[in-house]
């Protein structure tokens, strides 16, 4: 065959590569093999003193037209291909701004501490100070010192949770040094009469433990706020006149307050305060059990037991306390039914408060 027919043919193939290259790799493959520096076509030039000299100027020509149009197609071809995966990068890379975002929820604070704080500044305005402790207490604080002896049934395993020794015995750590979760808040207010001198007037706010199992109105933790007056000439018409201004500050001025005599160990005489319904305004529903009151806390005048514990002079001093369940307030203040629905989480019902 004629080397210019040769080249002819390498020419069509060159050129039909190209057009079959389906990226720029796969094009620059091409180059490489057809004008490249062992490429075909360059072949031809290098060889061309073994070209015979009357066809030198024939070939020749020929094969600087095809390496001009391999070339321009290379060119050509490269264009077309760059400019296709340029596209493809940008479609990948794309973000689609109309993409709606993801809204961020904005927190706010759960109602329990929001009631906590409430009750905390209508006696921070009587002149009252926060007082605080630990929830982990000893027998002596939660129980004793409050004027609860050994055999009180709130001191049974049934009502309290005991923290017991490695060995999980529980009988081995009751005694002197039993161990337990307070019940109440009233041995913040133990400690306080030990080491301060009265005048006293403080609320100790905080979580407590009973081994209860949560219905309607009871929960096995939940907050409490007690509170607790030791002054000299300290009346029940004190306790009585500050609890009404507590219950008209937290529920409003229309809200009726009732006490009914009760029992406490720590306190006597004991009573238990009810306001009027906040549903039917005292004539009678559901939510009261038609009594027109609803119990919002237990209170009365320290026993003088408790004072000779912390060896407070019930000859020169006299108190008050009380004591208040903060869910219970919460659900009172807003006539939720069920202490359980503060504690599910759920955000519909909270996000109303
Ligand atoms: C209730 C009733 C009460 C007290 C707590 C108290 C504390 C000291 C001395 C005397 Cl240091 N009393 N606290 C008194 C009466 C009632 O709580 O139902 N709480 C949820």
């Amino acid at each position: 065959m004629a080397i210019v027919d040769e080249i002819r043919e390498l020419l069509a193939s060159a050129l039909a590569d190209i057009a079959a290259a389906a990226d720029t790799a796969a094009l620059d493959a091409v180059r490489v093999a057809v004008v490249g520096k062992s490429g075909t076509l360059t072949g031809y030039l290098r060889s061309m003193g073994q070209v015979p000299a009357d066809e030198r100027a024939e070939v020749g020509k020929a094969v600087n037209a095809a390496r001009e149009e391999v070339e321009a197609a290379l060119e050509a071809r490269k264009a077309v291909l760059a400019s296709a995966e340029l596209e493809a990068q940008i479609a990948s890379d794309a973000l689609d701004i109309t993409l709606p975002g993801r809204a961020q929820q904005v927190g706010t604070r759960h109602l329990i501490s929001r009631i906590t704080d409430e009750i905390a500044e209508i006696f921070l305005g009587l002149g009252y100070t926060v007082a605080s402790g630990t929830e982990v207490e000893t027998d002596y604080y939660n129980f004793e010192a409050l004027n609860t002896p050994a055999d009180h049934p709130a001191r049974g395993l049934q009502d309290t949770f005991y923290v017991v020794d490695r060995s999980g015995d529980v009988s081995a750590v009751r005694g002197e040094s039993d161990v337990l979760l307070r019940t109440q808040t009233s041995g913040v207010q133990a400690h306080v009469m030990e080491t301060q001198e009265p005048p006293i007037y403080i609320i100790a706010p905080g979580k407590v433990y009973r081994r209860d199992v949560a219905d309607p109105s009871h929960l096995p933790q939940f907050n409490q706020v007690e509170g607790l007056v030791v002054d000299k000439g300290i009346t029940f018409g004190d306790l009585k006149g500050t609890l009404e201004y507590f219950v008209r500050q937290m529920f409003g001025e229309d809200r009726r307050t009732r006490l009914r005599p009760h029992f406490f160990p720590f306190t006597e005489p004991s009573a238990e305060a009810d306001i009027s319904c906040g549903i039917c305004g005292g004539v009678g529903c559901r939510f009261c059990k038609g009594t027109g009151w609803v119990e919002v806390l237990g209170c009365g005048m320290v026993d003088p037991n408790v004072f000779a514990y912390a060896d407070i002079d019930p000859e020169v001093y006299s108190g008050f306390a009380f004591g208040m369940g903060v869910e219970r307030i919460a659900c009172l203040k807003y006539n939720v039914p069920d202490l359980r629905m503060l504690l599910e989480g759920d955000m519909r019902f909270l996000r109303q408060f």
